[in-house]
């Protein structure tokens, strides 16, 4: 990658769309672009032992199978920040392609979570496929497939980025983030121990601390803090700024995709939902829980977190009753309104525009 230009356009990026007489390419078509390089480097190029040929026709089946189909908003999201955190003149072809590798970064990052998440979870489909390890032949074995995944973001960071001023920052950024999604998931998992169906520990508190932590710091704080990193913003004053927003944007994401969990199209979404079968502190059952009787709280109990049929049905015709999704849409209505309160309040000297590109992608999402 380093020897091959992405672009061929040697003018400032921010023009007339026009780049040598050819339609300049968007940020997305050369994010896409990049994805087969990164795959060729990672799984031929970077090793060269003939004795790994086998194990590394495995890395770049792993990594095709578990790269596409996602929106891909936090990839894109590096590029689109740095956009709005440099001027055009400063941002040169190297930096923007460094920042589209980043990008790749964090969807690999997010590539590993989900091929863990879905063993953990017991899912079905992911982006509208079956889940890696329910593949004939793949079963557990996703778990070391995970790791590569893993592996792949420093492997790529070191041949990309490690000259650059910021490269210790990101490192630091990924790892902590991490260990953060980690904790986040520890947290999600204990509150959901199947066997033992105990609706007190569905409270908002713990609610929060699971999706702050399993979702919003990787998911939000993540790609636009790299792209602060890339800009060379390193005050932890600015940081702090932007995490408090992205934090909160990240906790409402949360609350939509346990929403769609219930109440998506698995045609639109790509999964299949199993937080009831898996007893989850979903915002569902938390909110459920504030709004019920003590009639319609024991028949929760009887039917949470079973994998019978039955049960599930159960559950959902109580959440309509409840009127959920009333109850979301207002949820919704309201968190938009805060944010953009939230937004006018932290981003400080922080271009608003970055927050609010990624609010206009998430608000109202069916996916
Ligand atoms: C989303 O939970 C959180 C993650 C995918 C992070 C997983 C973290 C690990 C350390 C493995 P979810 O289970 O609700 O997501 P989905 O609905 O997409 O399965
Ligand atoms: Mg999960
Ligand atoms: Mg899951
Ligand atoms: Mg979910």
């Amino acid at each position: 990658l380093n020897t091959t230009p992405v672009l061929m356009c040697t003018s400032s990026l921010q023009g007339d769309g026009v780049c040598n007489g050819k339609p300049r390419r968007s940020d997305p078509q050369l994010f896409e672009a990049q994805f087969d390089e990164l795959v060729t480097e990672l799984a031929e190029k970077d090793l060269a032992d003939p004795a790994l040929a086998d194990a590394l026709s495995r890395f770049r089946e792993v990594l095709v199978y578990n790269s596409p189909g996602g929106k891909r908003n936090r990839g894109l999201s590096v590029i689109a920040s740095l956009r709005d955190l440099v001027t055009p003149g400063e941002l040169t072809q190297d930096t923007v392609r460094r920042a589209l590798l980043v990008g790749w970064c964090v969807e690999l990052l997010q590539a590993f979570f989900l091929v863990a998440d879905d063993i953990m979870d017991g899912s079905v489909t992911r982006r509208g496929q079956p889940c890696w390890y329910k593949k004939d032949g793949i079963g557990l074995d996703a778990i070391n497939d995970s790791f590569l995944l893993e592996a792949a973001i420093y492997r790529l960071l070191r041949r990309h980025c490690r000259d650059q001023p910021y490269y210790v920052h990101l490192l630091e950024l990924f790892t902590e983030t991490s260990f953060q999604t980690e904790l986040g998931q520890a947290l999600d998992l204990m509150t959901s121990t199947s066997g033992q169906i105990d609706l007190n520990r569905f409270t908002l508190e713990r609610y929060k601390a699971i999706v702050k932590y399993k979702t919003a710091f990787y998911s939000f704080y993540l790609p636009v803090a790299a792209a602060m990193y890339i800009a060379g913003i390193q005050s932890e004053e600015e940081h702090k700024n932007a995490k408090h927003i992205l934090l909160e944007m990240g906790e409402f994401f949360q609350i939509q995709d346990d929403y769609l969990d219930c109440y998506g199209d698995p045609a639109v979404t790509g999964k299949i939902g199993t937080d009831i079968q898996d007893n989850k502190c979903s915002w569902l059952v938390v909110t459920a829980l504030e709004n019920i009787t003590p009639e319609q709280r024991a028949e929760l109990e009887e039917c949470y977190g079973r994998h019978d049929d039955a049960c599930v049905e159960k559950v959902k015709k109580l959440y309509n009753n409840l009127q959920m999704p009333t109850l979301y849409h207002k949820y919704e209505e309201d968190s938009y309104q805060r944010l953009q309160k939230l937004i006018a309040c932290h981003a400080k000297n922080l271009p608003h525009s970055i927050f609010l590109n990624f609010a206009e992608k998430i608000y109202k999402r069916n996916k």
